[in-house]
């Protein structure tokens, strides 16, 4: 508690920005003026700040979730976007959804060589009438659309662990290497970046993305290369209306990261949103989510998975949870005041 309220004094001195690769182990809930956005995992800080820059100015909240999240898809430092980890026929497939304060959702699934796929997912909101494009149909909606096609190459990184893992070609998703990390931060201490791989990348495929604006308008987004190696064809929990992401402007919004079938098989997001509608605290809402995703799953078997929801009621009261220690979010409602928050955990 003390770190927290060190750091909140510090950043309300203009210090914020110095505390970019720091995670404060404190609580996990939190009311603040709006407008305000929140992230999923490190690369949350960067992120928030893409969408700072137009929450800041009076925009809408639908505008800064696809800017803020743009920053991340752009990012050679992230897994994020092209940048990512293929499936295992060495080609990177991307997913990606966002919702407006109106209830309207466009969604791409399986997208390749397109670089920003949450501008296309925005595309499908505002100028189709479908709310869901696949493969194919969505690349040549892209292209119609003026967006490029990029070269079909992986990153340095990325073809350097798709080698790696065709030496045994097993798929076992990686989800819990910042246990340790994790564990220093219930002992409240300070960690560096937790989420970095030895490369300096970030070890996570997704961002998800949460804002409220100056209007109390709300709006979200969500953007994954999806589970490193995963079957051709493959389409995990974040482009999925209702388990990646939902959002209802009367009472709140949520987005999930993880396990993406784990996610899908209890519609999360929109069970978040429910539950703060029949008067759930964001966290209070997003805990009850990972219990079911426990008791479905016995204890045993998930201390193996990791999941973890953010939530941002009408009022900007925010909150997350996890099954295990080590998944983080960063949360911003000032030009220094962007910090990055260790989620409370089940196990
Ligand atoms: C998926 N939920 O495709 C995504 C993966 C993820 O950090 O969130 N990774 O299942």
């Amino acid at each position: 508690m003390l770190q927290r309220r060190k750091f909140l004094q510090m950043g309300s001195l203009g210090m914020g920005g110095l505390f970019a690769n720091k995670i404060f182990a404190s609580g996990n809930s939190g009311i603040a003026k709006k407008p305000l956005v929140i992230s999923t995992w490190d690369a949350g800080i960067a992120a928030n700040k893409g969408a700072w820059e137009i929450l800041k100015t009076g925009g809408r909240a639908f505008d800064a979730v696809e800017k803020g999240v743009m920053v991340t898809e752009e990012s050679i430092n992230c897994c994020v976007g092209l940048g990512g980890n293929p499936d295992r026929e060495g080609i990177v497939t991307l997913d990606a959804c966002i919702m407006d304060e109106y209830g309207n959702a466009g969604s791409v699934l399986a997208l390749e060589r397109i670089k920003h796929p949450i501008s296309v997912a925005r595309r499908v909101l505002e100028k189709t009438p479908h709310v869901y494009l696949v493969g194919d149909g969505a690349q040549m909606f892209a292209l119609q659309q003026g967006f490029t096609l990029e070269p079909q190459k992986l990153s340095d990184e990325a073809a350097k662990e798709y080698k790696k893992w065709l030496d045994k070609s097993e798929y076992k998703p990686q989800i819990n290497i910042e246990q340790k990390q994790g564990n220093l931060q219930d002992k409240g201490q300070i960690v560096a970046a937790p989420n970095r791989l030895s490369n300096g990348a970030f070890n996570h495929d997704t961002i998800g993305m949460l804002a409220i604006d100056a209007n109390g308008n709300l709006s979200g987004s969500c953007t994954t290369s999806g589970m490193a190696f995963k079957m051709r064809g493959r389409v995990g929990d974040s482009p999925i209306i209702g388990a990646g992401l939902f959002v209802d402007n009367e009472v709140g919004a949520a987005v999930s990261t993880g396990l993406g079938e784990e996610v899908i098989k209890v519609c999360v997001t929109h069970l978040v949103v429910e539950l703060m509608r029949q008067g759930y605290s964001p966290e209070n809402a997003c805990k009850e989510a990972v219990r079911r995703i426990v008791k479905h799953n016995g204890e045993k078997k998930s201390k193996e998975i990791q999941v973890g929801f953010l939530a941002l009621n009408k009022k900007g009261e925010y909150g997350a949870y996890c099954i295990q220690s080590g998944f983080s979010f960063a949360v911003c409602n000032s030009d220094s005041h962007n910090e990055l928050i260790a989620s409370k955990h089940m196990i």
